[in-house]
């Protein structure tokens, strides 16, 4: 057996990972060593090996459909970006990249383009998630650094989550959190979220805002601290410090409140526990961040720490919780079209000496390139003739979907590196690259506490797939860039890397890692994880937990800015927030091969209160269209007292390779921050109505099929180790459902039923051969009436005659799996309430929930709640009688 360790290539959390390796049984766990999650893991993380292999991967490089040489491929590629650099000029073509890469793919991609095409034409999938926060960072503290460290959340008195559900989105974090609040129960957390998520759940303040409110709170919060005379001593000595106080004796507690849709006792509430707390950490995530005024935002959640000097120290500061991975490194090596590389700018002299020497440039980018949004519009008008996209799935993950596609097929050339086959992107791509994947791959990864930890291989590349920044060097010299480019593998880069930041540290800046400039290889593969900054001339320290520590040291190099929020009318229509559920990633690429993880969430629905629901005319299990421009949505409703009146969620995971008609995208319009370009993905508005269903649909299959044309309004599907299975809702009457998907099952060779049952509850049919049940098809009127989870059970072990009396005979509905260790359904643990269990410690006592990774422990509150909640009406209804 051998143990590797490695990171966890999922969320900015960064975990450490034990892979052990015996023959091919692989298995993750949790590496106690690691500084950021001291060997926890949450549920996608432990599940991690189910995810692994062979299946559903891109295996050989192609031209239009037809498999080629490395050799081949890439010279075609180096050819057309050349041929478009020599007729139409650097700006006319474009990498479009991802905080999933790991830093030395980024730094080549950065380097290629910004230092020897010449263009700034580089974008990533951070546009999306950070690039608010970093305008922030940058406007607020003068550089895109995040100032404290995870162990902040645990030494904080009061800790602050704004538009972050970190229960679900940065689970081992959270947990951390609610270990020291076990351990020192005076500590308070507050979040701040239009939904009642599950992190909400487990606070003891939850402030339901109304979306966007946040800049009018946090503006009051600051006129509030300074009320109370809260500023440092030397607080007209920041920037911006005379420009602020006008415009914030406007923020009185009548406006806050009319902005927020909050009480006046809560927000005061509110100020009052951040002002009698000297340790303040301010965790915001998307929340904040995917918002027209997102830097605003970020810079008023900054104001407020920076005037009361709530930074730099043990357990407090603003934290900006990062999203992939590798969001941080990308923005160390310059990932977005408005900087240069090394934290350094575009327009600063210095720094563009200096890099276009190390890299000996050929011709630096001068100018801004184009942001993802704007590089997606300049490409349908026809202005970019060939964009590398690399490790993002922008089909399914832009805004305004139909745009994206559009811009797509306008281009001449789509080069599309992935490790996955089949995404939505790839419909459009002219050239196919097969991308090694996590545990083939190797290089070093940037978390949200400032922590490089290396991601290890420990498994060979599936078919011919090669690491991405191979792919770069190949087509760099295939440009006719004959230097620059002969890294003979990753540690090569890292160090030129690590050489380069060492100039910004020189020009003054946070980010320098110089003293790595000089590791061996040897060195680079045992690097142990560590934060940045580590200049050159100094001993390595393994954690350098805080910046802009402002005892003794001064301020920060940025400046105070408030603005206003817009005021403009809102438009027309309901607002359709959407955002993560616990176990899936993205765009499911990956998480959406375990089977497991599909029990959490299995199908994707959208959660509204139940007084809207009335208002609409459905209930739940309808079906309900969303519509706004030319996109359509459609997905099933869910009731949801966590829901604010007015507000729709929606999940952003189905793309068009998991369903029809539920990718959120297709309804989510352009509008972004002026400012960084992240586009207002929460804040989108849509038109919505009922739509008639007249039978629903469970579907079988030992292969992903494509569904025949008009039988689904709706769609979506999952995977499980032994097939796909298929949800659907369709506008057809009962027997001519049943006979489309019979006459499907036979065109794929099925056959005849083996055994069949019609009642009125729906009629179902069984494709049983060998004691293994190979396809099924459920119809019914009432979706409450499919076998839902059952089949799950029922595929785990051989086939038996009572799996099958169950199937056809029992009317069964859905429970879903809650806590993933112990694999234990909601009705479990309704099970435990029922036995007198009112607290997740005492379900855990009860039935074990929530002691393995612990991922679902804010649920487990949440039933508890829901369940007290019943109870007390029910005696309150008794009294009334
Ligand atoms: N399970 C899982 N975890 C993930 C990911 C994943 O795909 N799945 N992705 C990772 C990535 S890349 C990212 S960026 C992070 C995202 O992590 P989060 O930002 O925590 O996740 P989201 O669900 O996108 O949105 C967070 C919350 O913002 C709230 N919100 C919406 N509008 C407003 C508003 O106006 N004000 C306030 N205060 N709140 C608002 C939403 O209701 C939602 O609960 O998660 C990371 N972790
Ligand atoms: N409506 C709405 N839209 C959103 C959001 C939202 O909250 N609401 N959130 C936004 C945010 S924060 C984010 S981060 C994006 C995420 O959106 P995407 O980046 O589009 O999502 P993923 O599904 O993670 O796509 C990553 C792809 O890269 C591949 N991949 C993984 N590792 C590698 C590698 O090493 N090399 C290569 N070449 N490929 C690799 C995976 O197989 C997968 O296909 O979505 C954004 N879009
Ligand atoms: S919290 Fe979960 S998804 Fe995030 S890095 Fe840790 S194990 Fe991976
Ligand atoms: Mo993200």
């Amino acid at each position: 057996m051998t143990e590797t360790r490695t990171t966890c290539p999922y969320c900015g959390v960064g975990c450490g990972v034990v892979a052990s390796v015996s023959g091919d049984q692989i298995q993750i766990r949790g590496d106690q060593h690691h500084p950021s999650n001291f060997g926890k893991l949450c549920s996608k993380g432990v599940r991690l090996a189910e995810t692994l292999g062979v299946r559903g991967r891109l295996m050989h490089p192609s031209i239009k459909g037809e498999r080629d040489s490395w050799s081949r491929t890439l010279a075609y590629v180096g050819h057309k970006f050349r041929q478009a650099v020599d007729q139409h000029g650097p700006d006319s073509v474009a990498f479009y990249l991802s905080g999933q890469l790991l830093t030395e793919d980024y730094y080549v991609a950065n380097k290629l383009m910004k230092g020897f095409i010449g263009s700034a034409n580089v974008d990533t999938n951070s546009r999306l998630c950070m690039s608010s926060a970093v305008a922030a960072h940058k406007r607020g503290l003068g550089s895109d650094s995040v100032p404290g460290c995870y162990e902040d959340f645990e030494l904080a008195d009061l800790v602050v989550l704004v538009g972050s559900n970190m229960s679900w989105c940065h689970p081992v974090l959270f947990q951390r959190l609610q270990a020291a609040r076990r351990a020192r129960p005076r500590m308070r957390l507050v979040v701040i979220d239009p939904r009642r998520t599950a992190t909400a759940e487990a606070a003891d303040q939850h402030l339901a805002i109304r979306p966007g409110g946040d800049l009018a709170l946090f503006h009051g919060l600051l006129r509030f601290l300074i009320e109370q005379g809260q500023q440092r001593p030397d607080a007209h000595q920041l920037p911006g410090w005379s420009d602020i106080q006008a415009s914030l004796q406007a923020y009185d507690l009548a406006r806050v409140a009319r902005e927020t849709d909050l009480n006046r006792d809560d927000i005061v509430d509110f100020y009052r526990q951040f002002a009698t707390s000297p340790q303040v950490v301010t965790g915001f995530s998307m929340g904040i961040n995917q918002s027209e005024q997102g830097v605003d935002q970020g810079n008023a959640i900054l104001n407020c720490h920076l005037v009361t000097d709530r930074i730099g120290r043990p357990g407090m500061g603003p934290f900006s919780l990062t999203g992939q991975p590798n969001a941080m490194g990308g923005r160390e090596v310059g990932g977005l079209a408005n900087t240069l590389a090394a934290h350094r700018e575009l327009d600063d002299e210095a720094a563009r000496q200096a890099i276009a020497e190390l890299w000996c440039s050929p011709q630096l980018a001068s100018r801004p390139g184009l942001k993802a949004v704007e590089l997606f519009e300049a490409m349908e008008r026809g202005q970019i003739k060939a964009v590398w996209i690399m490790g993002t799935n922008p089909a399914v993950s832009l805004p305004d979907s139909g745009q994206v596609a559009r811009a797509l097929q306008a281009c001449p050339l789509v080069v599309v590196s992935d490790c996955v086959s089949g995404t939505d992107t790839q419909r459009y791509a002219d050239v196919l690259l097969p991308a090694t994947g996590w545990g083939e791959k190797a290089g070093t990864v940037t978390n949200s506490e400032r922590r490089l930890s290396r991601q290890r291989a420990f498994l060979p590349a599936s078919g011919e797939a090669r690491a991405d920044w191979w792919m770069l060097c190949q087509m760099a010299k295939a440009m006719g860039f004959n230097y620059g480019f002969n890294f003979t593998n990753e540690a090569d880069i890292f160090r030129e890397h690590a050489a380069l930041s060492a100039i910004n540290g020189r020009l003054g800046g946070a980010f320098d890692i110089g003293a790595l400039a000089t590791l061996t290889d040897q060195q680079y593969q045992q690097l142990a994880p560590l934060q940045w900054p580590q200049p050159a001339g100094q001993p390595l320290q393994l954690n350098n937990q805080r910046l802009f520590a402002s005892h003794p040291a001064s301020p920060p190099q940025g400046q105070l800015h408030l603005s206003s929020p817009v005021t403009s009318p809102a438009p027309a229509g309901w607002v359709l927030n959407n955002g993560r559920y616990r176990d899936q990633w993205h765009t499911m690429t990956r998480t959406g091969l375990s089977s497991q993880l599909g029990r959490h969430r299995p199908w994707p629905e959208i959660s509204l209160h139940p007084d809207d629901a009335r208002l609409l005319d459905v209930t739940a299990n309808d079906l309900l269209t969303l519509e706004a421009g030319d996109g359509t949505l459609r997905l099933p409703v869910a009731l949801s007292a966590q829901q604010r009146r007015g507000e729709l969620f929606a999940p952003i995971h189905w793309s068009g390779q998991y369903s029809g008609q539920a990718a959120v995208n297709a309804v989510v319009g352009r509008g972004r921050d002026s400012l960084s370009g992240q586009p207002g993905f929460k804040g989108a508005r849509v038109q919505a109505l009922a739509v008639t269903v007249r039978v629903w649909a469970q579907l079988w299959l030992p292969e992903p099929v494509a569904l025949p044309q008009g039988v689904a309004t709706f769609w979506a599907s999952q995977t499980h180790s032994q097939g796909r299975l298929y949800l659907l809702a369709s506008e057809l009457s009962m027997s001519d459902c049943v006979t489309r998907l019979g006459q499907l099952l036979e065109e794929l060779g099925h056959g005849q039923p083996s055994a069949s049952q019609a009642s009125a509850q729906g009629s179902r049919h069984l494709y049983v051969e060998h004691e293994r049940l190979l396809a099924g098809v459920f119809v019914s009127p009432q979706r409450r009436h499919l076998p839902g989870d059952y089949l799950q059970q029922a595929l785990q072990s051989p086939f038996t005659a009572a799996h099958q009396r169950s199937l056809l005979m029992t009317p069964t509905t859905e429970s879903r799996l809650l806590c993933c260790c112990l694999q234990l359904t909601e009705a479990d643990i309704d099970a435990a309430i029922a036995e007198g269990a009112d607290s997740a410690d005492k379900v855990a006592d009860v039935c074990g929930a929530g002691t393995g990774c612990g991922s679902c422990r804010g649920e487990v509150m949440e039933r508890c709640r829901l369940a007290k909640n019943e109870l007390e009406t029910e005696v309150q209804n008794a009294l009334a009688d």
